[in-house]
């Protein structure tokens, strides 16, 4: 699909090291990246002729596209096409913790079911239960949808609160974070990896919630403080936590792995067959259309930099 490219990488199944990325890049008009691929001031002096940098994902926090835009080079990424799947991993990780299903496998497999009892294994319902979900985009969305199905209620934050009668559609309601923190029985984090979303989850919110609360991450490491988060679930501050993505990743905060009441993924909020075909079709053809000098389906910064091309 990459007709009519010279198709450079290191051919591995790992990411590229610093030191490989900046050595490729020289020469490079096109990039295809990824989370792992910090793409900087650095790279772009390096590969002086690079006119895009398609991005294999939705986020693009690793990316200086300020930068992008005022050296004239096209950044894209994947929206839409991994909606879905992160949203069925928000849900896979609420229910996961709430009913306590890797810590059953777990115990089961070492031997530990012996019996059945009634107390045995008890978890927390999530039927009729709050959610609330911090960042109203399309995966914030689609987790609401599910959450109907599950008869929960609902409440989200945004910048900015939809009208009354999209919430009635959708059957949401608007709360400021701290309410929200507060009221929730499930929090999930959909935002961005922003200068304003750093540590939107720190000691002092972590405090806000239910001692019965569980926080869900498929959104972005540093969203949260993941110290604070282990302090908070030590001192049983809140019941328990599961996350996809990790403020150094794949680093895990010392005491992290400790913790029984965790639920701990490798970054896999798109990882399915169908949806990963779909983020590398778009990207090659983001690429594409970007060096064949047309509008990429997805980019970011068209307007930018479409009049210094
Ligand atoms: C990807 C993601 O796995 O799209 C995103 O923002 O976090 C994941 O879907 C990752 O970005 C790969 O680049």
């Amino acid at each position: 699909i990459l007709a009519g490219c010279d198709v450079d990488g290191h051919g591995e199944v790992r990411p590229m090291n610093r030191e490989e990325l900046l050595a490729r890049v020289e020469g490079a008009e096109g990039l295809l990246c990824t989370i792992t691929d910090r793409i900087d001031r650095e790279v772009f002096d390096k590969a002086p002729g690079l006119r895009v940098a398609a991005n294999y994902g939705v986020g693009f926090d690793h990316i200086d596209v300020a930068e992008a835009g005022r050296r004239g080079i096209l950044v894209t990424n994947t929206p839409d096409v991994l909606t879905d799947a992160t949203a069925d991993l928000a849900f896979a990780l609420i229910l996961a913790v709430a009913r306590r299903v890797v810590e059953g496998d777990r115990r089961t497999r070492s031997g530990q079911f012996r019996f059945w009892a009634p107390l045995h294994f008890l978890g927390t319902e999530v039927s009729g239960k709050t959610l609330g979900i911090v960042g109203f985009g399309r995966i914030g969305k689609a987790v609401a949808r599910r959450a109907r199905g599950f008869d929960m209620q609902v409440l989200y934050t945004a910048r900015k609160p939809l009208e009354k009668r999209e919430e009635e559609r959708l059957g949401v309601r608007f709360a400021p974070l701290e309410e929200l923190l507060a009221q929730s029985d499930f929090v999930s984090l959909h935002v961005p990896l922003t200068p304003q979303t750093r540590h939107l989850i720190g000691a002092r919110e972590l405090s806000l919630m239910k001692p019965s609360a569980f926080l869900i991450n498929t959104a972005r490491g540093p969203v949260v403080d993941e110290k604070a988060l282990v302090e908070t679930l030590r001192g049983g501050g809140i019941r328990g936590a599961g996350l996809d993505v990790y403020e150094n990743e794949p680093e895990l905060t010392p005491g992290l792995a400790d913790l029984q009441n965790v639920v701990l993924l490798p970054h896999v909020g798109s990882a399915t067959v169908e949806t990963r075909t779909r983020m590398a079709e778009m990207a090659v053809e983001n690429l594409l259309e970007g060096l064949a000098g047309r509008r990429p389906p997805h980019c970011l910064n068209w307007e930018e930099v479409k009049g210094k091309r």
